[in-house]
């Protein structure tokens, strides 16, 4: 009895050490994410398919922004709160496209600044022809300070893949 009872408990650790880990995605994967993170779900890495995304707490933020034309509606996940969701430790980001465009910026930006990744534009899912899946929209309507070479820079279209990085000062 003592020895079904201790081994049913490590069956049970086990289990739902295993479990903990994210659901894989079902769909096509449209983000991966790697690193300085704990909770992965292929290999070194977490993927997620739009589903997943969509399951995170939602945001929007109205805006013009340079490569649309109009003001339209973005609507989607906040980056901290999806690396949170992993165990992350980065605070330094490099944020890649599916045209191998790839740049650096600080977890910040998603809290400060406000940012999101947008999945959804005026309520439709984004395709690769309009700039999604995914794309970074920072809210440049209510901040002027962010209409600069920098911010731009960081607007990345296309995202495919993120990595974060432990940077100590
Ligand atoms: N996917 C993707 N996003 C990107 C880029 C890119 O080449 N690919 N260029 C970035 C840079 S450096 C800037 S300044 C802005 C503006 O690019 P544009 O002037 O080509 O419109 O988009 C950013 N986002
Ligand atoms: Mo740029």
């Amino acid at each position: 009895m003592r020895f079904l009872c201790s081994s049913t408990l490590l069956f049970l650790s086990l289990l739902s050490a295993s479990s903990y880990a994210l659901d894989k995605p079902k769909d096509r994967v449209i983000l991966t994410i790697s690193g300085a993170i704990s909770t992965t779900n292929v290999g070194q890495e977490a993927q997620f398919d739009l589903e997943m995304l969509q399951a995170l707490p939602q945001h929007t933020i109205t805006t013009h922004n340079p490569w649309t034309e109009g003001e339209h509606t973005y609507q989607g996940f906040s980056l901290k709160d999806l690396l949170d969701s992993l165990g992350n430790q980065g605070t330094l980001l490099q944020i890649s496209a599916l045209n191998q465009y790839m740049t650096e910026a600080p977890l910040k930006d998603y809290t400060v600044e406000g940012a999101i990744l947008a999945t959804h534009q005026d309520g439709k899912p984004m395709s690769v022809r309009k700039l999604g899946p995914i794309m970074v929209i920072y809210p440049f309507d209510t901040n002027n300070d962010l209409k600069t070479e920098v911010y731009y820079g960081r607007s990345v279209w296309q995202v495919s893949q993120i990595n974060t990085l432990i940077i100590t000062e």
